[in-house]
């Protein structure tokens, strides 16, 4: 396969909001993120991807866009964006922005103008349809509760909104409309813009009657077309499409290199398995073999054309630690290294989404009031108007709130956490006086040296990238482990995901040396097996020998 420049890299997720806050109003922001640079490079990061920056309302953070080609105000100008773009070329350091092209936010001049009258020529750059039967066109329900469909007393018609009544859906059958976004991206990546992540791109197709399809073809002719418009104009970038509903054969159409759509893309397939934030939350019993079976899935069927991009969480779901791992106090920091190096030894590109490299752990709050995401605050209404009992809603508020992943960075146990000097947007976790940047930096067995650890290895070791992916023990219902191969080299990665220690078989000799990295200061071996203790993790180079 044709080696590319972000094959061996991982990607720095950053929710600007919650990141740093320069300027002491409690919110993150561009010279904030411009400050920590220096963090990221340390930890060897070469590519973040910024959650959207363009001027927005914020009835979904950022991701309802009133002026693509402007910066949120509470954000900083056009010239903090300029000023970060700089000052990364300098940390070697490329950004993929965020483009949210499936709508809009309902205050963005086109949708102004849309709405002004049907006679408009911006009329048809949204969905705009009659009532079926005195109704909506169609039953489907939006992301954030309601249906899709929302009535315009003025010009007497309904307007599709996937996500809120504030974020309506573009219509990508307008090509003026697709040549306007098409004409956005090449001025950001004019402006040095060198990737983009694509969000919900597998819900931009709407059919004649309004209807959503998420398999269509037409969505890849819009790729193409778009790729050829934009992207493929210059050599040097990475794309990340968010289609979460696709399975390995549509994520191959996505990102095979010869069809010139993306280069890869976020599908959801481990985010929903415990049921977190799929219909009325309602939490789904899972084993450690069924997320074996998907993971191994991704990292086989994908083909050898394909790239996986691998994560374990992102702005929209819990922390890892608290889901996959186990964030008790004694197995925090080795549960969230294990996770790490599970996931870092696989095939496929690893993003991390800030915070997951000190370990930073989910949040609960004492009362609705402190949450601040849409969705999470209209599921509580709507459980409200259901009669459910408060104390059972906030169980599934906790347990599913984006909120979790959207508590400010935690850079210090200083009055703020270092996040801000005023009052931050939402919450701090109060764990923040143990858990931060300062005291991992501080500790060098902290999860932030793991994490850099594993960016160096797979920077240096061919095998991590590009190596075939074997499943071992594959039955075992309490260790994850697989071995990577690539030309004479092997790497066997043993994860125990639980918190009871375990014995398997080991018929190779292991020495110190061959451990490329732990979670324990040593391995536990008597003859031939192998001890695993709670929530150890192991990467050994085997040498071509094989378990
Ligand atoms: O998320 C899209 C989205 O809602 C789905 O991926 C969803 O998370 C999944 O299908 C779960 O069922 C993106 C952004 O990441 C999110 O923050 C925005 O709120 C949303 O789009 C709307 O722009
Ligand atoms: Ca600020």
């Amino acid at each position: 396969m044709e080696k590319k420049w972000w094959h061996n890299q991982v990607v720095y997720q950053i929710y600007p909001r919650s990141f740093r806050d320069s300027n002491g109003d409690g919110i993150g922001d561009l010279n904030g993120i411009r400050e920590k640079l220096g963090y990221l490079q340390e930890l060897g990061v070469q590519i973040i991807w910024l959650c959207p920056v363009y001027r927005s309302p914020n009835r979904d953070n950022g991701y309802d866009i009133s002026d693509y080609y402007q910066i949120m105000e509470e954000f900083g100008t056009i010239e903090d964006m300029y000023a970060l773009i700089e000052e990364c070329k300098n940390h070697d350091i490329s950004i993929i922005m965020d483009l949210v092209l499936n709508h809009s936010s309902d205050m963005h001049e086109w949708f102004r103008e849309s709405r002004s009258s049907r006679e408009n020529p911006y009329r048809d750059y949204y969905i705009w349809k009659d009532p079926v039967d005195g109704k909506e066109p169609t039953s489907e329900e939006a992301f954030f509760g309601g249906s899709v469909w929302e009535w315009d007393e003025t010009t007497q018609q309904y307007y599709r909104h996937t996500f809120c009544r504030e974020q309506p859906d573009l219509n990508w059958n307008n090509i003026h409309m697709r040549q306007e976004l098409y004409k956005m991206i090449c001025f950001w990546m004019e402006k040095g813009i060198q990737g983009f992540r694509l969000d919900a791109i597998d819900r931009i197709y709407k059919n004649e009657s309004g209807y959503l399809e998420s398999k269509s073809d037409k969505i890849h002719e819009f790729l193409k077309e778009m790729n050829h418009n934009t992207f493929s104009t210059a050599s040097h970038m990475v794309t990340v499409g968010e289609a979460s509903g696709a399975d390995t054969e549509e994520a191959r159409l996505y990102s095979a290199p010869d069809r010139q759509e993306l280069d890869m893309v976020f599908q959801f397939e481990v985010m929903g398995i415990d049921g977190t934030r799929t219909r009325d939350f309602e939490p789904k019993g899972y084993t450690l073999k069924d997320l074996k079976q998907v993971m191994a899935k991704w990292q086989t069927e994908l083909g050898s054309d394909a790239w996986n991009s691998l994560f374990w969480s992102n702005h929209d779901y819990p922390r890892a630690v608290s889901r996959f791992g186990n964030d008790a106090p004694e197995y925090r920091v080795l549960s969230a290294k294990m996770l790490a190096t599970l996931l870092h030894g696989m095939r496929g590109t690893p993003y991390i989404y800030q915070g997951e490299e000190i370990g930073m752990t989910n949040v609960r709050y004492s009362d609705i009031s402190d949450y601040r995401d849409i969705e999470t605050i209209n599921f509580y209404k709507k459980k409200k108007s259901e009669g459910w009992a408060e104390e059972k809603i906030m169980e599934y508020v906790r347990r599913n709130s984006r909120d979790n992943a959207r508590t400010p960075m935690q850079w210090d146990d200083s009055a703020g956490a270092g996040f801000s000097e005023g009052t931050p947007w939402i919450g701090l976790n109060p764990n923040y006086t143990e858990i931060n940047v300062c005291q991992n930096r501080q500790d060098r067995a902290s999860v932030f040296y793991h994490y850099k650890k594993l960016i160096e290895l797979r920077k240096t070791k061919d095998v991590l990238v590009y190596g075939s992916f074997q499943m071992e023990y594959e039955t075992h219902s309490q260790i994850f482990a697989y071995t990577r191969n690539y030309e004479d080299e092997s790497v066997l990665v043993i994860c125990n995901f639980d918190r009871t220690t375990c014995s398997i078989p080991l018929n190779i000799s292991v020495d110190e040396k061959d451990i490329l990295l732990s979670n324990y200061e040593d391995l536990k071996k008597e003859d031939e097996t192998l001890c695993l203790r709670p929530y150890e993790a192991v990467m050994i180079q085997t040498g071509g020998k094989t378990i």
